[in-house]
């Protein structure tokens, strides 16, 4: 098995930070997207929507899909537990999963892929305004996940998910797409405080 991957992009961070959190080693392949080396027509056999990141299996198949791969190593390596210990704490953590990503990191990206000179390549067409239209709904999106988190630990109050990891990657991806946390929203900061003593948190 091995892991094609690169060193600052979000996706195959939230891979990674999964990994650390369960313990877990994966031989890594970098793929440097800053040189294009994904937009190659070998990198097609791999995933022929050439995006990072992506699991080789033994067998050959390629797994893309950063939670999707999460999803096969939580069955490889069930302990501990990222996608929820019961049906109800799963639906729960689906949920909270799919609102970061829909709710806060689709708008960090759209603001990054948009808004950022060195996207312009690889973004076509790329629009200012749509970097700035998406700026306010991220920060709807900080404010919604602050008032969630006054009061929790984590999205699911005590329990750690992979939701966490989504929040995590998208948190720290707002710096490249010049966006940052209003010091108001002060659950959300101290719930980065909090996950910055984590495995996740130092991940790469
Ligand atoms: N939905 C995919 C998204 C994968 C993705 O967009 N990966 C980015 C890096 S974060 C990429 O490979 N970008 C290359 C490009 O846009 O040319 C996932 O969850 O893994």
């Amino acid at each position: 098995m091995k892991l094609y991957d690169s060193d600052w992009a979000p996706n195959p961070r939230r891979v990674q930070c999964f990994l650390a959190e369960k313990g877990v080693t994966i031989p890594r392949i970098h793929v440097d997207l800053k040189s294009g080396a994904h937009l190659h027509a070998d990198f097609a056999r791999i995933n022929p929507l050439h995006r990072v990141p992506v699991l080789e299996l033994d067998d050959g198949a390629h797994i893309s899909e950063s939670v999707a791969i999460c999803r096969y190593v939580e069955e490889i390596h069930p302990e501990p537990p990222l996608f929820g210990r019961d049906a109800r704490e799963r639906a729960l953590v689906e949920m909270w999963n799919r609102r970061v990503e829909l709710g806060l990191f689709s708008h960090v990206g759209a603001a990054f892929r948009h808004g950022h000179p060195g996207m312009a390549v690889a973004e076509q067409p790329q629009i200012k305004e749509w970097a700035e239209a998406n700026r306010p709904k991220a920060l709807d999106a900080m404010r919604f996940l602050d008032r969630h988190l006054d009061g929790r630990n984590w999205l699911l109050d005590d329990y750690f998910s992979i939701a966490d990891i989504t929040l995590l990657v998208a948190f720290d991806f707002m710096k490249a797409a010049r966006l940052s946390c209003p010091d108001e929203y002060g659950a959300l900061i101290a719930w980065r405080d909090r996950i910055g003593a984590r495995p996740c948190a130092t991940a790469r």
